[in-house]
């Protein structure tokens, strides 16, 4: 091997080694993009995040950080994203971890139209039957002073393949809530020995 080949392998190697460091990690999370760096190709919005009807979340910028916005501009609107995660064959349960900022959050005309992840298990990913009961609501009201970390373990149900996601302003009076680095990690009873 000559000087050029010899490097040529070790470029190689090294971009194979990347790919399956890369592979592992996302993997890991089973919602693409949870912590909203990565751009569509046209670089204007979150990469595999859908946008809500009514133009109510932007996707921001700071100190280099993205993340997306709920905004409530009309009163009793709803501003929610629709998204799925699919769960792999054998799991039984998945932890949900997230970071959420919000601000001014007034109920609407129910007490529990406020901001919210709701969480639906399904059947089949993005058109399957509902299977009830659904997972733990996090819901959020008033000021949260800031960026908070959250988890919740979820135990999925007999039949369940996949969870639609759907934070919202649910209908709120008024508020804004912001949310980041959200994942879903497969839980194992047993720790890997
Ligand atoms: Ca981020």
């Amino acid at each position: 091997m000559n000087y050029h080949q010899k490097l040529h392998s070790i470029l190689l190697a090294a971009l194979l080694l990347c790919g399956a460091v890369t592979m592992a990690q996302s993997n890991d999370n089973l919602l693409k993009n949870g912590n909203l760096e990565e751009a569509n190709a046209e670089g204007t919005w979150a990469a595999n995040w859908p946008k809500d009807k009514v133009g109510g979340v932007t996707w921001e910028t700071e100190d280099g950080n993205h993340f997306l916005r709920f905004t409530q501009k009309t009163p009793g609107e709803m501003i929610l994203l629709y998204t799925n995660v699919t769960f792999p064959k054998e799991a039984k349960k998945v932890k949900l971890s997230y970071r959420v900022r919000y601000s001014n959050v007034v109920a609407g005309e129910q007490a529990w139209f406020d901001a919210r992840f709701m969480m639906k298990f399904m059947d089949a990913p993005w058109n399957g039957k509902e299977i009830k009961p659904g997972p733990k609501v996090p819901n959020f009201k008033g000021d949260s002073n800031g960026w908070q970390e959250k988890s919740q373990v979820i135990d999925i149900p007999e039949g369940a393949k996949a969870l639609a996601f759907m934070p919202c302003l649910f209908k709120v009076e008024s508020g804004t809530m912001d949310i980041d680095d959200i994942s879903f990690t497969v839980v194992t009873d047993q720790p890997a020995q």
